[in-house]
């Protein structure tokens, strides 16, 4: 796409499913978000997230689309909504659309009342959101610096399978900072244990985080937001709604689908045994044991040209503030929503019933 000049022009690039379907999508989080904002801290995840899905549910079927859910909370037969497959929206109006969904991204999170737990989705036209297992992907993030550092030298790149150090001190000489004053998160678990020890040894700081590592992908792309690189393992599907995002504000994600038992060092009869049980489903797929372990970049985790992307926070986050109850039902929410044009939009909305019950505050 040619840079438009102007915002006028810039507008005029947006697509259809930007255009006709973006301002509803930040009211699909919204109101997930809020849901979820009431189970904060209840120490129920799996309600929270019922909560949140069912009602990401209920307002995906009031828009007028045909879209289908590529990413979603999982098979048909484990998930009761939102699984992959489903097929949400009215059917009216011409837009076909694949969707992905997280709609509490952060479970354990919001139960205890931690930071970090968003409602996020994802949209693209038909084909653009790449349709993969539920299983996990190793990852690198990185911003909008990266790129064009790249561009501008040739031969050095950032790469999933080159030695931790190598990647960071691209992302410093990029940031035009050293390597010890980088942020890298990444998700704390015993399968990340070599690379923290690597990263640390590289001399970069460490953001070590429970869980939740989408949105800190996100905020690669956003300075002042602390974070400059993620790594790691963690779900496919949240790799893929930060692919969304990064392909919209022009950072880098590379992915690898990699088994759970991999990822986590099991022993060889337990991958075996993984294999045996999920191969057939992935090659439903398009996905065999020759290319699983393909890196795909950015464009291959979405190839959509008409993407959108909505993040509303429910506990407060890198760069978003949580949720704020007041009075029946009555809520505040911060949502960061973006599309393919480059618009990119931090919304601080306000939803009152009643006026003269609750005031509005700055
Ligand atoms: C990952 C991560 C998510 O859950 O999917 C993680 O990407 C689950 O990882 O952000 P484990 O199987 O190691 O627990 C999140 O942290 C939250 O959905
Ligand atoms: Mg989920
Ligand atoms: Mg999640």
């Amino acid at each position: 796409m040619p840079h438009p000049k102007t915002v006028e022009e810039m507008i005029e690039c947006a697509g259809p499913i930007e255009c006709e379907l973006l301002p509803r999508l930040i009211q699909v989080t919204e109101t997930a978000a809020i849901a979820a904002a009431y189970q904060m801290g209840r120490g129920d995840k799996n309600f929270a997230d019922q909560v949140a899905v069912a009602s990401m549910r209920r307002m995906l079927n009031k828009l007028d689309m045909k879209g289908i859910i590529k990413i979603g909370e999982g098979e048909r037969d484990e998930a009761p909504m939102l699984f992959i497959g489903e097929e949400v929206g009215t059917g009216k109006g011409g837009l076909e659309v694949d969707i992905a969904v997280d709609p509490l991204e952060g479970t354990n999170l919001t139960a205890d009342g931690c930071p970090g737990s968003v409602a996020v989705m994802a949209m693209a036209e038909r084909g653009g959101i790449f349709h993969g297992p539920d299983i996990y992907m190793d990852k690198i993030v990185v911003g909008p610096d990266v790129v064009r550092y790249e561009q501008d030298h040739l031969g050095e790149r950032i790469d999933l399978d080159a030695p931790v150090s190598h990647n960071l001190k691209i992302v410093a000489k990029a940031l035009g900072r050293s390597v010890e004053e980088l942020v890298v998160v990444i998700l704390d678990r015993p399968r990340h244990t070599q690379k923290i020890t690597e990263i640390r040894e590289a001399g970069a700081r460490v953001r070590l985080v429970t869980d939740g590592d989408l949105m800190p992908g996100v905020a690669t792309a956003i300075r002042g937001s602390g974070v400059h690189v993620v790594m790691g393992a963690g779900g496919s599907g949240e790799a893929v709604l930060t692919a969304a995002a990064i392909k919209v504000l022009g950072g880098k994600i590379l992915a690898r689908l990699v088994l759970p038992t991999v990822a986590n060092g099991q022993t060889k009869d337990k991958i075996d045994e993984e294999i045996e049980e999920k191969m057939p489903r992935l090659e439903k797929m398009g996905i065999t044991l020759e290319n699983l372990n393909d890196v795909l970049d950015t464009n291959k985790l979405v190839p959509g040209n008409d993407v959108i992307f909505s993040a509303t926070a429910v506990t407060p986050g890198h760069f978003l503030h949580e949720v704020n109850l007041f009075g029946s039902g009555d809520a505040r929410v911060h949502t960061i929503s973006m599309g393919t044009s480059g618009a990119v939009r931090f919304t601080d909305s306000i939803y009152i019933k009643d006026k003269q019950e609750t005031p509005l505050y700055l």
